[in-house]
């Protein structure tokens, strides 16, 4: 039997819920995600083999209107690469985000599912019948499914969808793969996840987290990581939940990693 491999590039605005999609397909923790918005800030690859198919997903940071070409080139980039893009929105909303990248999407060839994210906060799913047909009259596109990433609702049928888009080619990964990222980097962002998600304000933009050391022994994984943050008032708001912070990503990292952590976390003004 034929192998099928193909790139599926996942775009859309801020806080749809795109690495929560990319997650739950993976049935793994991959992409970070928050309630806040621009979580995501690199192109995160997610692998998923199933017997003869496999699957490469791209995960992009949101569409920013802000400066639109110095601050989108990571999903402009994944778009041009890929076999077919899964755009996603936030129930009905259709911003400048949504008219931006939609334009740039149809200047270019490309096969296209929309995906409606977060039906579960839909109360009266009839309301959406009136939404597909202006989608379809809009974007012109018919692939239009409707999901909760968060609860698992649709996404069997949105696989099904992806892979009808799929070419005929070689696998580029082991099967047991999930991803390309590497500890360090994996480590550090769920150390981010934990820290933005226990905040309130700005500040989560102006966090980055380095790993300043790993040590794998037999039994325990020593982490050692840096938060950094822009300013003092930052810094101290940050050791008020640091405890918080350490217990929830150490068990956070425990879970992916299948081993005992040690974690310990310096903050510093940069
Ligand atoms: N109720 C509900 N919430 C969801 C669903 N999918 C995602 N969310 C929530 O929406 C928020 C944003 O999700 P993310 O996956 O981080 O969104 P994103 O599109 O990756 O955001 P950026 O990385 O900032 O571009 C999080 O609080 C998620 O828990 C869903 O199907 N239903
Ligand atoms: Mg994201």
């Amino acid at each position: 039997m034929n192998n099928i491999c193909g790139l599926v590039t996942l775009v859309g605005s801020s806080n749809v819920g795109k690495s929560t999609l990319l997650n739950r397909i993976l049935g793994h923790k991959i992409s970070i995600t928050s309630r806040h918005r621009l979580t995501t800030r690199k192109q995160i690859i997610g692998i998923k083999t199933t017997g003869t198919i496999q699957t490469i997903y791209l995960d992009t940071p949101g569409v920013i209107k802000k400066d639109y070409k110095k601050n989108n080139q990571i999903w402009i980039n994944a778009i041009k690469i890929a076999d077919c893009v899964i755009f996603v929105i936030d129930r009905m909303s259709w911003n400048i985000e949504e008219q931006l990248l939609f334009q740039h999407i149809k200047k270019i060839n490309i096969s296209i599912i929309i995906v409606i994210n977060k039906i579960d906060w839909i109360k009266n799913k009839q309301s959406l019948l009136p939404w597909f047909k202006t989608l379809y009259e809009k974007i012109k596109c018919s692939e239009i499914i409707p999901i909760s990433a968060k609860l698992g609702i649709g996404i069997k049928e949105l696989e099904s969808l992806i892979i009808s888009h799929l070419p005929n080619n070689n696998h580029c990964f082991p099967a047991y793969q999930k991803t390309d990222q590497n500890k360090s980097f994996l480590i550090a962002e769920l150390i981010r996840e934990k820290i933005i998600n226990k905040l309130h304000s700005e500040i989560p933009y102006f966090i980055n987290v380095k790993l300043e050391k790993i040590i794998n022994t037999l039994k325990i994984l020593h982490i050692y990581a840096l938060i950094i943050v822009k300013r003092n008032s930052q810094k101290n708001i940050i050791l008020g939940i640091i405890k918080k912070i350490c217990i929830e990503s150490r068990v956070a990292i425990e879970k992916i990693f299948n081993k005992k952590i040690m974690l310990k976390v310096w903050v510093k003004v940069k």
